[in-house]
């Protein structure tokens, strides 16, 4: 175990180093360590086998404790076991870890979006630009990323089907569409399977976990010559893959965007372990941070608004 006197060292682990908004956490992450003067170690885990060697290496370097978006929730037992073997700190981000009963593991702070209630922003998003638009509801289809077996990621779309719902959507047209992964190949792949057997629907409204979910499913629906006037996707995230198709000239069907923290979640996390370690203080049990809907024509004003 490190000495006290030791100079701070922390992870930063994150399952998908590819994706933008992994790059931005790391980013302000990277803020917090030159404001505290602690180092930090970036960390992408992809399998449970590389994130126990990311692990074993952290406390092999002498860091004192790690901030952790694992590749799969149910690994937060093996995570519990390697802290307390090798006497780390561990915190989550993103994805709240779970034991074998699928029950958030207490000893392990987590920082997370407030997932079902985001979910409901985007859901009223697609409902309230549908409207605008004049659509008959019994002619658009609603299509819905799914990832159901990552809690964070099935309490999203609920939040969209039940805001879907509430605001008298059809229950009958929305569509379940699974991803095998969260990246926008695998949603570009499980939405175009069900746009095939689906081809009665004029309109269509996308949704899923996150930015990337969405913006496969429009390209596969632009494929099928879905246009922006007849298609209308909202994300989750708000990083670069959001920003690149906002900055296109032409409208794409990806309309908006929740735009949730990086800076929380990076900057925050990773101080919130710099404390833990040098002053003692763990982090809260449980965070959970709120977004807002951002499309072209609000996103300067909104990304001000968070601080980014
Ligand atoms: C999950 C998703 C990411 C991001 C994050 C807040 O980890 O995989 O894309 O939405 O939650």
């Amino acid at each position: 175990m490190a000495a006290a006197a030791d100079p701070v060292k922390i992870g930063f682990l994150v399952k998908q180093a590819e994706e933008p908004w992994f790059q931005d956490e790391w980013r302000f992450a990277e803020q917090a360590a030159k404001e505290k003067g602690f180092s930090l170690v970036k960390i992408g885990i992809p399998n449970g086998e590389k994130m126990i060697a990311a692990i074993d290496n952290l406390a092999a370097q002498k860091a004192q404790g790690f901030v952790i978006c694992a590749p799969d929730v149910k690994l937060g037992i093996a995570v519990e076991r390697a802290t307390k073997r090798i006497g780390l700190k561990a915190m989550s981000v993103d994805d709240q870890l779970v034991d074998g009963n699928g029950k958030p593991i207490a000893s392990i702070p987590h920082m997370g979006i407030s997932a079902y209630e985001i979910g409901k922003q985007v859901g009223q998003g697609l409902l309230g630009e549908m409207k605008l638009r004049g659509w008959a509801a019994s002619d658009v289809g609603a299509l819905r990323l799914a990832f159901d077996q990552l809690p964070t990621a099935r309490e999203r779309t609920q939040g969209a089907v039940d805001a879907l719902k509430a605001g008298g959507f059809p229950v009958t047209n929305i569509v379940d569409a699974a991803q095998s992964k969260t990246d926008t190949e695998s949603a570009f792949n499980a939405a175009n399977i069900a746009f095939t057997k689906n081809t009665h629907f004029k309109h269509w409204l996308v949704f899923g976990m996150n930015d990337e979910a969405v913006l496969g499913s429009i390209r596969a629906a632009e494929g099928r010559g879905f246009t922006s006037d007849k298609l209308i996707g909202i994300g989750i995230g708000g990083s670069k893959t959001a920003q690149n198709e906002f900055s296109k000239p032409k409208l794409t069907g990806f309309y908006g965007t929740v735009l949730i923290s990086p800076k929380r979640h990076g900057y925050e996390t990773a101080i919130n372990m710099y404390q833990w370690i040098a002053e003692n203080k763990p982090p809260a049990p449980i965070t959970l941070t709120t977004g807002t809907l951002m499309t072209r024509l609000n996103q300067a004003e909104v990304r001000a608004q968070f601080g980014l």
